[in-house]
């Protein structure tokens, strides 16, 4: 077992039946010319989470966890985008338009892709979802349940938006969510503290929240197989 020092107490997960969710860290949110910028967003907030990601995403490669990317968007033919999501934000470029990286939120354009530091590898799954939560309209609970996953270590963009929806999704299910604060990132700095303090308040009525420096302490403690290093 691995225990991690988190909010609001620690949190200790069997690493045969966790799961990384690396959610939404495609060009769209994280880079300039994208979605996030195109609604008046400083994507700059975004980028400061994609370094410890990495090291968080090359810890669970190194011990063969099973690691989820999911990735925002809608078909082409935009058959799946309901209105009352269309219809919000910049009037000027929506959902679907031409951006300098394609078609916004448009599965196949450039913007859609994942940011290359986190490019998924092969074996990983790339979950495409079409609203916030990574649950909704998915098959993410098979694919966690068929592989007797018990426990998510959470990274994302953006905290408040599609982290919150996931984490929330995922506590109706069952699953335990431990969110890495310096892993997840907002465009406005006091929701992504608020929907944090939201996670752990009231015993954790959410999940956990830590960081990734004391995971990758708590991995190290531990070795490979899971048992605690002499
Ligand atoms: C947003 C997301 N912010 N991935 N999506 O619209 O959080």
């Amino acid at each position: 077992m691995v225990t991690v020092d988190a909010q609001p107490f620690p949190y200790t997960f069997d690493p045969s039946r966790v799961a990384l969710l690396c959610i939404d860290f495609q060009r769209d949110f994280v880079e300039a010319g994208g979605f996030g910028e195109s609604l008046g967003n400083d994507v700059s907030r975004l980028r400061t989470t994609i370094g410890p990601t990495r090291a968080v995403l090359d810890a669970a490669r190194e011990r063969g966890w099973a690691i989820i990317h999911t990735r925002e968007g809608h078909r082409p033919d935009l058959s799946d985008l309901f209105l009352a999501k269309r219809d919000r934000g910049n009037p000027t470029l929506r959902i679907g338009e031409e951006g300098p990286m394609g078609r916004l939120l448009v599965r196949g354009s450039a913007g859609h892709e994942i940011v290359p530091e986190l490019a998924p590898e092969p074996g990983e799954v790339v979950l495409d979802k079409p609203g916030k939560g990574a649950f909704y309209a998915t098959d993410l609970e098979t694919i966690l349940r068929a592989r007797g996953i018990t426990h998510l270590v959470v990274t994302g963009v953006t905290t408040e938006v599609c982290v919150q929806s996931t984490v929330r999704e995922a506590n109706d299910r069952g699953f335990e969510s431990l969110v890495l604060s310096d892993c997840t990132g907002s465009y406005f700095p006091e929701f992504h503290e608020s929907a944090l303090a939201m996670f752990a308040a009231q015993g954790g009525i959410v999940g956990w929240v830590g960081t990734s420096a004391d995971l990758l302490a708590a991995l190290d403690d531990t070795s490979i197989d899971g048992e605690k290093a002499s």
